[in-house]
């Protein structure tokens, strides 16, 4: 038996079931609340309280990355690796840097619409609860600060400025080749999908277009794979409509910021 458990719009879970996708693995969606993250009964499965997390015969696989890498080896179907040492490297090269700029994207997240949606919803005890219930200390306090300090936040920036390094690295690395790893599609296109959909979502179109053509091209290309389309398109992140709205507000700030 296999089972994901994942919530529309988390941005490590869409990594997981576009990799389940592109293998054309079947497998149960347990797609949960955040709330459920925090129950003993997932937290026995995930201590960090995140997803995703997969579970295969009984055997509990974590974190977006290794999942993915797992349903490529464990699974028939096409590879999603390079066919070469040298494209297996540069595709774990993108994967780490998937999994080092989630927590920036994270941040843009909160900071520009998680933030004033907690604030307009949660009373100052039901924050505080919130808060204190994230399991893991270093992004606990962090969301701590950032919801007292909203886009004054020192992370907010140093979170931007780090991403518009990575969409740089991408244009340049997608200049060689088609896909980020070389000429076939691979667990690099994977990784980084989730974080480029995400900076489309909060409206930063325009910071992630500009002078990019490659990487244009290339999101149109993730676009219209059957596995996006399965995974995204089909069953969009609810709370898009919220990020965009959060983002259009925070545009003018963005862009004074990185200064293009
Ligand atoms: N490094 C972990 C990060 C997992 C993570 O932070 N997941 C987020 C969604 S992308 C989550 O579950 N957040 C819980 C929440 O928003 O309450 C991975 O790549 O799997």
């Amino acid at each position: 038996m296999l089972e994901l458990y994942h919530f529309n719009g988390a941005t490590c879970g869409l990594k997981a079931r576009l990799s389940l996708a592109e293998k054309g693995v079947d497998y149960i969606e347990r797609a949960v609340d955040r709330e459920f993250l925090r129950t003993p009964e997932y937290r026995a499965i995930h201590p960090s309280g995140v997803v995703p997390a997969l579970v295969h015969n009984g055997n509990i696989v974590l974190e977006s990355s290794v999942v993915i890498n797992y349903v490529d080896d464990a699974f028939d179907g096409k590879s999603l690796k390079p066919d070469s040492p040298i494209g297996i490297a540069r595709a774990w090269w993108w994967m780490k840097k998937a999994d080092e700029h989630l927590p920036m994207i994270a941040i843009l997240t909160y900071t520009i619409s998680m933030r004033p949606k907690l604030l307009r919803e949660k009373s100052r005890e039901e924050l505080k609860v919130y808060i204190d219930g994230i399991a893991d200390p270093v992004n606990r306090e962090r969301r701590r600060e950032i919801l007292t300090n909203g886009l004054e936040s020192a992370a907010f920036p140093q979170a931007l400025l780090s991403m518009h390094e990575l969409l740089a690295q991408m244009e340049n690395s997608l200049t060689e080749a088609s896909w980020l790893a070389g000429d076939k599609y691979s667990l690099a296109d994977i990784a980084m999908t989730p974080l480029i959909e995400r900076l489309m979502e909060l409206n930063m179109a325009e910071l992630f277009e500009y002078n990019r053509p490659n990487l244009v091209k290339w999101w149109k290309h993730i676009q219209a794979r059957a596995s996006y389309r399965i995974c995204s398109l089909e069953n969009p992140n609810p709370e898009k409509q919220q990020h965009l709205t959060a983002g259009t507000e925070a545009w003018p700030l963005i862009r004074s910021i990185v200064k293009k």
